[in-house]
Order: C-alpha cells, then sequence, then structure tokens
C-alpha cells in the first residue's frame, strides 16, 4: 500500500490540477445535479465522499461500506491521516472502488439538536469536500446524507444545508464541476431531496 499511497500523493499535489478544463453541454445547474437511492460504492466518479468520524479509522454506516468496498488498502492510507477535525475533508485513493478517490469528511454529532454550530460544521464538510475537488481538479462527486444517520442530524435541515452549499458552490464555480450525485440511502431522504431539488435547481 506505502508505495501505491506514495507515488498517488506525488501525482496529486494540490498544485498538479488541470487547468482550462471546459466544461461541454448546456452548464445549466439542473444538468448538474441528480439524486440517486443506493449504495455509494458502485458509482463511478472522479470521487466519492465518505461521512467519516475523527479517527478516519472506519465505522459503521457508509463509512464501513466504503472501507469494506475499498479494501484494506484505504484503512492504512488513512491511518498515516493523523486523523480530521469536524467540518474539515481528507482525500486519498478509492483502491477497489470504481470511484478514483474518496473524500473522507467528518460531520457534526448532532443528536437531534440543530444550532449555529452544527449548521457551520455542516456546511463546511460540503466546502470542504468540494474545496478539495477543487484543488485535485476532479469534477464529478457523490455526497451521502452526511450526519444524519449515526451522527443524528435531523434529515430536512441537513438536506437544505447539502442542497444549498453545492449550489452556492457550482454558481461561485461554474468551470469545475460537472456532475453532483445526491446519494441517499433511505426512502424519507429520497423523498425530502426529490422535493427540495426540484425548487433549489430550478433553473431561470
Ligand atoms: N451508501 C450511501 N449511503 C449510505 C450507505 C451506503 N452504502 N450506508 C448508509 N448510508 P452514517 P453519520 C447512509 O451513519 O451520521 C460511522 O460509524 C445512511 O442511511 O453512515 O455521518 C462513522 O465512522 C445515512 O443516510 O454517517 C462515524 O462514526 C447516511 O449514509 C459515524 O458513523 C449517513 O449515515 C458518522 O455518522
Amino acid at each position: 500500500c506505502l508505495d501505491k499511497i506514495l507515488s498517488w500523493r506525488e501525482e496529486n499535489k494540490p498544485n498538479d490540477q488541470e487547468e482550462g478544463t471546459e466544461l461541454t453541454g448546456g452548464g445549466g445547474l439542473s444538468d448538474k445535479v441528480s439524486l440517486y437511492k443506493g449504495d455509494i460504492t458502485v458509482l463511478e466518479l472522479d470521487a466519492i465522499v465518505n461521512a467519516a468520524n475523527s479517527s478516519l479509522l472506519g465505522g459503521g454506516g457508509v463509512d464501513g461500506c466504503i472501507h469494506k468496498a475499498a479494501g484494506s488498502c484505504l484503512y492504512d492510507e488513512c491511518n498515516s491521516l493523523n486523523g480530521c477535525e469536524t467540518g474539515k475533508a481528507k482525500i486519498t485513493c478509492g483502491y477497489d472502488l470504481p470511484a478514483r478517490y474518496v473524500i473522507h469528511t467528518v460531520g457534526p454529532v448532532a443528536r437531534g439538536h440543530v444550532g449555529p454550530t452544527e449548521t457551520n460544521d455542516l456546511t463546511s464538510c460540503y466546502q470542504s469536500s468540494l474545496r478539495l475537488m477543487k484543488e485535485h481538479g476532479l469534477s464529478s462527486v457523490a455526497f451521502p446524507c452526511i450526519s444524519t444517520g449515526i451522527y443524528g442530524f435531523p434529515n430536512e435541515p441537513a438536506a437544505d444545508i447539502a442542497l444549498n452549499t453545492v449550489k452556492n458552490w457550482i454558481e461561485e464555480n461554474p468551470d469545475k464541476i460537472t456532475r453532483v450525485i445526491f446519494c441517499v440511502f433511505l426512502e424519507t431522504d429520497f423523498a425530502i431531496y426529490k422535493k427540495k431539488m426540484s425548487v433549489i435547481f430550478q433553473d431561470n
């Protein structure tokens, strides 16, 4: 694993991003976002986002699924990263996943409470993940519903934060992102996202 990790880090230094990548197609907001219900580990994209914990050493939920599907090299690379603070993100290879990279972000532990700290931290998870994509020249990504499982962030406000933060980012960085998939796992989230997306991503 170490050789793989070192060569990947060398090839993917932040300044190595592709320059001048141009969008093809219409480029409207609604062309770039989609809703998918199912397992994030099967998605073949530049990156998938992991709802990790601050140790980055795996756990249950989507984190457990991603580590299982990526294989043990992912654990080894995560083990070399010195953890991650709430609201921040770190990137690794995707190893056995169809996605090239995994962006690990640590959502707030909300336990049903949504105050300014929880809101800011969850917003920061999406922003930090998108910033890492930009730094690495990546253009397609899938997000799970960060913090809404074991960490107990209520689904409806979490969806508002996810959708509005991604929308603002795409508007501010129109040439960088070609595809964002909101990957929901539960029927309740599917219904919430479907309703909100039709309003938030309405092209004028
Ligand atoms: N694909 C997509 N979404 C999934 C999958 C999957 N395979 N499996 C679960 N989900 P959670 P959190 C959904 O609990 O709340 C871990 O132990 C799930 O239904 O995975 O941020 C970490 O190590 C929910 O909608 O993440 C941390 O300790 C969403 O993913 C802690 O859980 C997030 O639920 C993080 O808790």
